[in-house]
């Protein structure tokens, strides 16, 4: 056992915080020796319970996973870990690590992915750091992690062959057991539990129900492959673009209207399939769509709280929601109405945690695509496409039937999205240091027809640990209802997005069949003027509308 000790100096993050979720940069920057070592090492140091631990790897399939992987065998190894439980060819989906975390009682998962970045040589890599309960990282992890990557000085490591990670079964490097895991079984073993496979396997069968799911060639495809086709009964080819490729097929991996195209096509036209769904690039995210119809994830989230009865491992009722801020407030009507206690979180799946592990909400959900429950702690997306398979089966009706009578109950929350990509950061930063000054004079003040009710800076007291995060996100509320909310992305990897969420509540019936971008243009106009977008971003329109 040759033990090596190697100088690293500069800390991965650059001075820059950590963001929304883990380190996030060009594949080129990780590929720098000693750059991803740093943060490895930093986690090892600050996590003490990892040595004589279990640890879990794996990550989406991207470019520089397996050799990533096999760095962080080595320093697993020098650092003391008793065993490294790692996804036969270094796979494991985020939520599926998640479960294996919690299976297997481990002291930690290390995820390497970039999310829906692209991937390639040229495109983004990734890594995150999650605790024992499977979740995320919460900010003070995060940020202890940040603090050692300023001041180490060395990494461990040994000298070892690498490990043959296409071979399930029994390894070692360096004195650590390290086993590599069929990356589906445990998760697919979870997903029996949670929905009814017997009534999911009977509608696929009664021949009168077509389903299209995109993997978009990233991390989902064996686990869609497995659980939709084999287990489900599903036809082959129901699965699109399921063998995950390291750049995603030089695609986007990013289950949206703009992204998912031509899956959103085949929901159109004169045949169009009745079910269609996507996956985002390490399988956490989730688009749902039905015949002529796009489920909003903010929807998404509501339709759940207000239908779990229907489904197998929820029907006992749930015990509470919760939503990230900018998400709309459909499921805060529902869980209003259902006398359900709904909680407020900023931005990212970390801020889950606490509420999910104190049994105080089941549900849980994000307007860019993330849903998820208590039964790992991350946001899952294959779950959320049971979760709405086992409602058709349950309800026997359409997604656009389950939807208008939805809204025909709790009312409509018309919902969109517009990102400003690649924006100046200074510029952007300007942008929403001037909101903020703005904020305290607002409230009371009537532009162009809308009565400004309340502005604020979003700032959040968990309610289980009392941790205080602040700054999360400019929030303007109007009389009728309506909101708009501005934030900064964290998770971008060139210069800065400037994300605009904006929501109009429509209780009359008669008026929830609109197009969105119509019913909402006064909103729209309105947000622009405030913060002066153009003006200040040099942008005439968004980058991206969802
Ligand atoms: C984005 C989303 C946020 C999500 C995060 C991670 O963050 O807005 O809701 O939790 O991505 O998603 P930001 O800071 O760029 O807005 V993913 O699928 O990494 O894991
Ligand atoms: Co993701």
């Amino acid at each position: 056992l040759a033990m090596s000790v190697t100088t690293v100096s500069t800390s991965p993050f650059e001075g820059q915080r950590p963001g929304t979720s883990g380190l996030r940069k060009k594949v080129a920057v990780f590929q720098t020796p000693g750059y991803l070592e740093n943060f490895v090492q930093a986690v090892f140091d600050t996590q003490p319970a990892l040595r004589g631990g279990t640890l879990v790897l794996g990550g989406d399939g991207r470019f520089y996973n397996r050799e990533a992987v096999q760095v962080i065998l080595r320093l697993a190894a020098a650092n003391g870990v008793a065993r490294t439980v790692v996804g036969q060819h270094g796979w494991l989906s985020t939520p599926a690590a998640s479960c294996v975390i919690r299976k297997r009682r481990a002291q930690g998962g290390l995820i390497l992915s970039a999310s829906h970045n692209p991937g390639g040589p040229d495109g983004d890599f990734g890594i995150k750091f999650n605790v024992p309960n499977g979740g995320p990282a919460p900010e003070a992890v995060t940020e202890a992690i940040y603090d050692r990557t300023r001041s180490i000085e060395r990494y461990l490591t040994v000298e070892a062959a690498a490990v043959d990670l296409d071979r399930c079964g029994a390894a070692s490097v360096g004195g650590m057991a390290v086993e590599v895991i069929d990356p589906v079984a445990d998760y697919a073993a979870l997903m029996q539990e949670l929905f009814d496979f017997e009534r999911i396997h009977q509608l696929f069968n009664s021949g009168l129900f077509t389903m299209r799911f995109d993997a978009m060639h990233a991390i989902t495809g064996p686990y869609a492959t497995q659980i939709l086709e084999r287990m489900l009964g599903a036809e082959p080819g129901t699965v699109l673009n399921g063998t995950p490729e390291p750049d995603f097929g030089g695609g986007h991996p990013d289950p949206n209207l703009v992204h998912a195209a031509a899956l959103v096509e085949m929901t159109r036209g004169a045949h169009p399939i009745d079910f269609a769904a996507a996956s985002d690039g390490d399988g956490d995210r989730n688009m749902i769509l039905g015949r002529h119809c796009f489920v909003t994830p903010s929807d998404s989230l509501a339709v759940m709280v207000a239908n779990a009865h229907h489904v197998k491992g929820y029907h006992r009722g749930i015990a509470g929601v919760a939503r990230s801020m900018p998400t709309s407030r459909a499921a805060d009507r529902v869980a209003e109405i259902l006398g359900l206690p709904c909680y407020e979180t900023p931005t990212g799946w970390k801020f889950f945690g606490n509420l999910l592990d104190a049994g105080r909400i089941t549900l849980c959900g994000e307007e860019s695509f993330g849903t998820g429950s208590d039964h790992v702690r991350e946001k899952d997306g294959l779950w959320a496409v049971l979760f709405w398979l086992n409602l058709l089966a349950a309800r026997r009706q359409s997604v656009r039937e389950i939807l208008d009578e939805h809204w025909r109950r709790f009312g409509r929350h018309y919902y969109t999205r517009h990102d400003y990509e690649g924006v100046d950061a200074t510029a952007a930063q300007a942008l929403v240091d001037r909101l903020r000054a703005m904020t305290t004079g607002l409230a009371g003040q009537a532009i162009d027809g809308f009565t400004v009710a309340y502005a604020d800076d979003f700032a959040y007291t968990d309610p289980v640990d009392g941790s205080r995060s602040e700054r999360q996100g400019i929030r303007i509320g109007f009389g009728d209802g309506s909101r708009i909310v501005y934030r900064l992305s964290g998770t971008g990897t060139e210069g800065a997005t400037l994300r605009v969420y904006l929501e109009r509540y429509e209780p009359d019936a008669q008026k929830q069949h609109q197009d969105t971008q119509e019913a909402m243009a006064p909103l729209i106009r309105l947000a622009d003027g405030l913060a002066e977008i153009t003006a200040r971003t040099g942008r005439a329109a968004p980058d991206v509308i969802t």
